[in-house]
């Protein structure tokens, strides 16, 4: 996949960092829609044909004319700065880095450097532009930890129970500084689970909808899950990148909670999934103690009435929708991959 640089262009201009993600190939295509001028940073090349960003940047009407990539690790301060000097956004949406909660006890470190010090790289990144730019981060209900109130609001207090969600808090921290001390249009989206059939398979969600999809399909005969009692505030990924454009928009640089303020359990999410197909999920459904974490959050569940009175943001998909359309979606990948790997006679 080539590297474009962009060439003048009346469009409005839009970087995001982890484009090849659930998210952002999702804002990708709102911003397309919307007629931006969109560069991803790219992190793996190989990612680029393997994630779902890959039919727009294999499109030829789009990839060198609205959409560009440009490689580099977040890790890289020096590519961060150049990139930003060639690209010159006018939005930033920083939503690259290591993603996942249980993960990041096993790396936290990596974790601490891709989430917390690449965020405050891209705050200096911003800070030597010329000219004003408006940033998105890509905050987390994991600040909140075990939390010190129910619902949340942007006033409750951090405490995160995950190395994940430390470093998020740094990240939303250091930018309040940023904001306050240099005058940056800088906004934290503090987002709850949100998902989709883009979402990674190592998260629950879809390794429920993917698992059960395989079981009717007689390519699996169990899910392994852990702790099913576990519940989460989830709504759907489009929803939520609508709110981080939205934040964008607003005169005032601010943070925002995004949630739908209803939780479900993990349990209520498996049985939804195995009702969409029709299979009793007593028959499948195994749990495993490896597969716990050592701290989970209590009680997260976030309060979206900031967002929803000051921008008139408001989620658009029930979560029967969500659990429908993602075992939908992956019914339909594996019978279209599994009837790739059956020769036709
Ligand atoms: P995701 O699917 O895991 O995407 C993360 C993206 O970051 C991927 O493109 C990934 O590339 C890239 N990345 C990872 N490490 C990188 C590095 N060192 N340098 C450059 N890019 C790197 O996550 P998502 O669900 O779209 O979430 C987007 C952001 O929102 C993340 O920051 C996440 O922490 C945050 N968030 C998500 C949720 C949620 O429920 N989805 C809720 C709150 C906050 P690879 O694919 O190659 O790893
Ligand atoms: O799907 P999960 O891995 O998501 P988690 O930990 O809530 O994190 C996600 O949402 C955060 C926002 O609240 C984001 F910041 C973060 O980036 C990520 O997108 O786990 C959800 C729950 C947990 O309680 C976990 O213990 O499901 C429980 N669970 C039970 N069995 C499992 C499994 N989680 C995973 N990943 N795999 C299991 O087998």
């Amino acid at each position: 996949m080539p590297i474009m640089q962009n060439a003048p262009s009346a469009r409005p201009i839009a970087l995001i960092t982890g484009i090849t993600g659930q998210d952002g190939s999702y804002l990708t295509e709102l911003l397309l829609s919307k007629g931006y001028e969109v560069h991803g940073l790219v992190w793996r090349p190989s990612d680029l044909d393997i994630s779902f960003i890959k039919p727009l940047a294999n499109n030829p009407e789009i990839t060198g004319k609205t959409l560009f990539f440009h490689y580099g690790d977040l890790a890289d301060g020096q590519t961060l700065r150049r990139t930003f000097q060639e690209v010159t956004p006018q939005e930033v949406y920083h939503l690259g880095g290591q993603s996942h909660v249980g993960r990041s006890f096993e790396i936290p470190e990596s974790t601490c450097e891709e989430v917390g010090m690449a965020s405050l790289r891209l705050l200096e990144s911003s800070r030597a532009l010329a000219g004003s730019v408006k940033i998105y981060l890509a905050s987390t209900a994991e600040v909140f930890g075990a939390a010190a109130e129910t619902p949340q609001t942007e006033e409750t207090k951090f405490r995160p129970t995950s190395p994940y969600g430390c470093a998020k808090a740094f990240m939303t921290q250091i930018s309040r500084v940023y904001r306050e001390s240099y005058g940056i249009f800088v906004c934290n989206g503090i987002l709850y689970n949100h998902e989709s059939p883009r979402r990674g398979e190592a998260f629950v969600t879809r390794k429920i909808t993917r698992t059960v999809a395989a079981i009717k399909l007689g390519l699996a005969d169990k899910l392994t899950l852990g702790n099913t009692q576990s519940r989460r505030d989830w709504g759907h990924a489009q929803d939520y990148v609508r709110a981080m454009w939205m934040m964008l928009q607003h005169s005032r640089p601010d943070d925002y909670i995004v949630a739908t303020g209803v939780t479900h359990s993990v349990q209520e999410f498996v049985e939804a999934a195995f009702a969409v197909v029709g299979l009793p999920w007593e028959k499948y459904l195994v749990t495993d103690s490896a597969l716990e974490r050592r701290l989970e959050p209590t009680q997260l569940v976030g309060n979206p009435a900031k967002i929803q009175q000051t921008l008139g943001w408001r989620a658009g998909h029930s979560f029967e929708e969500l659990v429908r359309e993602m075992v939908q979606a992956d019914l339909a990948d594996l019978a279209s991959k599994n009837a790739e790997a059956v020769p036709s006679k």
